[in-house]
This record gives structure tokens, C-alpha cells and sequence, in this order.
């Protein structure tokens, strides 16, 4: 009998090129390298927590896929489902941050025709989702070729049919999906189903134009939801629920930010270990905030992710300081 994993994910992982500088990249000279891509920094997020999980992928038979191999192994993370391919290469990314805007990251996409976005059906095997208990998504593998597209569908079908969690997060890329539209009318059937969906105002209004974020929870609703967690970045978070209940948290604020990508990821995987752990709703979403926070003060996105003895470090810190983890 092969091992039960608690989540799998299928995704695309980068070697980001981060500049270790400030500023636009036209003047850049130092890069950094980092392995990521969003649902491989939710599965290692995951991992460092205590959970068993797995990521479905491609990488290209060259020094980068390498890199990612050995990083994914050195996290634990099962790659038993991830192949290796010679006719793509592995795809990369660069990331610019505080400029224009002081605060803030940008990515450059160079992963057209990447090895990841060859996946396709053949990739998801049904034995290896009903390993696990929950399947988490996100609106960019989906985006990434239309055999993308039909593996995350397959694998969202394998997995509402058996029973499984799936839990969504939108992570709307409109440069991958060139247009709003095109997002909303793809994604829209794909997130049917899923019992939680991890989400931001931006992409709520893409996919709900107009309606403003309540609203947008009860569509999701609608949808099969039972819960909607709303990421605000440096505003906090909130979560609806369909019995009813509201919960809003501010962010905690930190001294300084180096690089605000992964955090979103780094939150969603506390949310996630939190709430499986204990249902407990309001710690799941203070212990996120919490871990998106911590990853915005490096360079990386899986790097800084914390495990539940540091959370709780940085937890019982900030109890002290602030009264707000009482
Ligand atoms: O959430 C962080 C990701 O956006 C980053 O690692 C790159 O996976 C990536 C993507 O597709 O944008």
C-alpha cells in the first residue's frame, strides 16, 4: 500500500531570477536564483508544517529542472509524479521590485512553451490524486496551455468524485490569460465544487464583475463554497462562510518588505494547516496572515516559510507586543 499524502497540487516551478537589487531590471547586473512557482510554494509551505504532500509538474532535462529536482527532494516533497522532459526547457521567471511602485514586485514571464506547460491528461493518474485527501488549484496552471487546462480539470473531476477536498486559489495572471473575460469564463467552471476558495478583491472582481466582495462570497456559494478567504495583502484578511459567520484580521506589520511574491502562497498554506488541524477559523486566518508577512521580509518565496515551532515563535512574539493573537 503506497503512502497517503494529505495534499497534492499539479504546477508549474520556476527558477525565479530575483534582482538583488532595488529597481527596474534594465539596470540590473546581480540575480539571485530561487526555486518557486505558486502551488510548489503551497505544497512546501505545506510540507514545513508537518503535512505529507506531493506536486504534479514537468521540468525541462537541463541544469534548472535539475535544480528544481534537487530542492523539491531537499523539502520532501513527493516527485514521484513530476517527469522530466528533453524537448522543453524549463521555464523561468525575473522579478522586479519597488519600482514602480515602493512595496511592490513585478514578475517577467520567460515559460512559453516550458516544459510544465506541456502537461496534459497523461500526467494525472488517478491513483496518485486518491492518495490524497485534499487537491489544491490554481487559476495559473489552468492558464498555462490548453492541456493544462484539461489535466487541472481531470484532476478536479477525479477528486470531487472521490471525495476529496478541492480547495481553489484564483490567482488570476492576466498576463497569462491576455484578457478578463477569458479568465472568468475558464475559470468559473473549474472552481465549481471546491469547498474552499482562496481569493483577492482584484480577482473576485474579475470573476464577479461588479457585485463587490459579498456578494462575490455568495456566488461562491452558489458554487458549492463553504468557505472564501479574501487576501488583502498589507490590509489584513477576511473569510465568509456559508453558515454565515465573518471573520476580518489585520496584517501584522512588519519592519521592512524585500519581496512581496510567495506570500500569498505562504498564507495560504498556514490557512490550510490551521484549519485541517483545528476548523478553527479566525486562528487559520491570523497564523496566515502571519506566515505571508514573514515571507514578504526575503528574496524567495518558499525560504522563509515557517514551521508550526516558528510560527508559533513569532506567534507568541507578537501576543506580547500587541495583544493580538489573544
Ligand atoms: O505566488 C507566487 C508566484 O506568482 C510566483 O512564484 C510565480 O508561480 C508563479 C506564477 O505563475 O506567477
Amino acid at each position: 500500500m503506497e503512502n497517503r499524502l494529505d495534499f497534492v497540487s499539479i504546477g508549474e516551478v520556476m527558477i525565479q531570477l530575483n534582482n538583488i537589487t532595488p529597481g527596474p531590471l534594465r539596470y540590473a547586473r546581480y540575480f539571485e536564483t530561487h526555486v518557486a512557482g505558486s502551488e510548489a510554494n503551497v505544497m512546501v509551505g505545506l510540507r514545513k508544517l508537518g503535512h505529507r504532500t506531493g506536486l504534479i509538474t514537468r521540468v525541462g532535462n537541463d541544469e534548472f529542472g535539475e535544480m528544481i529536482l534537487r530542492t523539491l527532494r531537499g523539502e520532501d516533497i513527493d516527485i514521484t509524479h513530476v517527469r522530466v522532459m528533453d524537448e522543453a526547457p524549463t521555464g523561468i521567471y525575473f522579478v522586479q521590485r519597488h519600482f514602480p511602485i515602493p512595496g511592490k514586485s513585478t514578475v517577467i514571464y520567460y515559460r512559453h512553451g516550458s516544459a510544465a506547460s506541456y502537461m496534459s491528461e497523461d500526467d494525472i493518474d488517478e491513483k496518485y490524486i486518491k492518495r490524497a485527501s485534499v487537491l489544491f488549484l490554481t487559476g495559473i496552471t489552468p492558464a498555462l496551455s490548453e492541456s493544462c487546462y484539461r489535466a487541472v480539470a481531470k484532476a478536479r473531476s477525479i477528486a470531487l468524485e472521490n471525495g476529496l477536498d478541492v480547495v481553489f486559489d484564483t490567482n488570476i495572471r492576466i498576463k497569462l490569460w491576455k484578457s478578463a473575460d477569458n479568465a472568468r469564463s475558464k475559470l468559473i467552471p473549474l472552481i465549481h465544487g471546491s469547498r474552499i476558495v482562496l481569493t483577492n478583491k482584484e480577482d473576485l472582481e474579475i470573476l464577479f464583475p461588479g457585485k463587490g466582495v459579498a456578494d462575490a462570497a455568495k456566488s461562491l456559494f452558489n458554487m458549492g463554497a463553504e468557505i472564501v478567504v479574501v487576501k488583502k495583502g498589507e490590509e489584513g484578511s477576511e473569510l465568509y462562510s456559508k453558515d454565515g459567520r465573518f471573520f476580518e484580521e489585520k496584517a501584522i506589520s512588519i519592519p521592512f518588505v524585500e519581496d512581496v511574491i510567495g506570500a500569498g502562497d505562504a498564507f495560504d498554506a498556514a490557512f490550510l494547516s490551521i484549519f485541517y488541524r483545528s476548523r478553527d477559523l479566525r486562528m487559520a486566518l491570523r497564523y496566515a496572515n502571519i506566515a505571508g508577512a514573514l515571507v514578504a521580509t526575503v528574496r524567495g518565496d518558499i525560504e522563509a516559510q515557517p514551521s508550526i515551532k516558528e510560527l508559533e515563535i513569532l506567534g507568541r512574539y507578537i501576543k506580547e507586543r500587541m495583544d493580538y493573537l489573544r
